[in-house]
């Protein structure tokens, strides 16, 4: 990389309170049915744990929407935005993203995410191969609160485009979902669009095997997450005394994932509080909602916002959903 070159703009739109985060991993462990946030997954080791997941014969989703991603990808360009504001919401390593690049030419790339000096390097990388392409990291917690019109320009030949890719979706109960593509149809002005990948419902045995792989990779990306609470917490979660456990309600149309305690124990919560757990408790460590074509173009219309195109695989296990504003 070329050392000389200014490093991307980055915004950070995180309130400085990391003592409410503290206390609401907390609230949700102390509540009577635990539960901690699947955010708390992507530590180092769960960020890798994830990658491998991502690889599994038995976890289809990320392959599944690549394949569509790189099948459609001339009609996909074709219909999206020229000049846009390209948005990545949840960008990691900015990979996906980067593979657009071959494709389109957006005027600008704004990668949100919560690991800030990660995102840094990773679009200076970008950058580097892109001089004509304006790189603009912000640091924020999306699921929490999304704002980026302080930063978005009005330009009418230059939408947002906003990219929401692998049904990350699928982690928020509905009402939160439609909240959060409300929030991104009101920043799409007139002319944005939304492009996003969403896990389509299919029979009960294919999910949950998705969610409980033979090597039990994802076993050990569930119990990492108690490694994360000690270190935030200074709690002494002990993994090895919790199983991990996904289930597919077809009634809630989602994945669900827990931690159950093997015999009843105790935890240390920082030095002022304990948790008991009885044997078979559980903790709820995520929501992975799945959605017909039909719920989730729904879902889009109660948002305001319109399905233009919709792209899936032979088994229709997946869906690229375009979307637009209703004017
Ligand atoms: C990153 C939320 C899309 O729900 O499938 C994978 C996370 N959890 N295996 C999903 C996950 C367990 C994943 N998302």
């Amino acid at each position: 990389m070329n050392t000389a070159m200014p490093l991307p703009r980055l915004e950070n739109f995180i309130a400085p309170d990391g003592s409410n985060e503290q206390q609401q991993l907390l609230d949700g462990l102390r509540q009577a049915q635990a539960s901690i946030n699947p955010k708390y997954f992507y530590d180092a080791t769960g960020c890798e744990l994830f990658t491998r997941i991502c690889e599994l014969e038995e976890y289809y989703p990320t392959r599944t929407e690549a394949a569509i991603f790189e099948r459609y990808a001339g009609d996909i360009s074709a219909a999206l935005a020229s000049h846009a504001q390209w948005i990545d919401l949840g960008c990691g390593d900015c990979s996906k993203s980067r593979r657009w690049l071959k494709h389109i030419t957006p005027a600008r790339l704004i990668g949100v995410d919560i690991a800030g000096d990660f995102l840094q390097s990773c679009l200076a990388d970008i950058a580097s191969g892109h001089p004509d392409l304006e790189c603009v990291g912000v640091v924020s917690d999306f699921t929490r609160h999304l704002d980026l019109k302080p930063l978005l320009s009005e330009d009418p030949f230059s939408p947002p485009v906003f990219f929401y890719p692998g049904s990350s979706i699928g982690n928020f109960v509905r009402p939160e979902a439609l909240r959060l593509l409300r929030c991104i149809r009101q920043q799409c002005g007139r002319n944005g669009q939304l492009l996003i990948g969403v896990d389509l419902i299919k029979t009960p045995a294919v999910l949950e095997a998705a969610y409980d792989d033979a090597l039990g990779v994802t076993a050990a990306f569930n119990l990492n997450i108690l490694n994360v609470v000690n270190q935030l917490l200074s709690a002494n979660f002990q993994p090895t005394c919790f199983t991990h456990r996904a289930l597919y309600d077809s009634h809630q149309e989602r994945i669900e994932m827990h931690l159950v305690a093997r015999s009843a124990q105790q935890v240390q919560l920082g030095d002022s509080s304990v948790r008991t757990f009885s044997a078979g408790e559980h903790i709820l460590t995520e929501y992975s909602h799945k959605y017909s074509i039909t719920s989730f173009t729904k879902m889009l219309n109660e948002a305001g916002l319109r399905c233009t195109h919709l792209w899936t695989d032979p088994k229709i296990w997946f869906g690229v959903f375009l979307a637009e504003p209703c004017l």
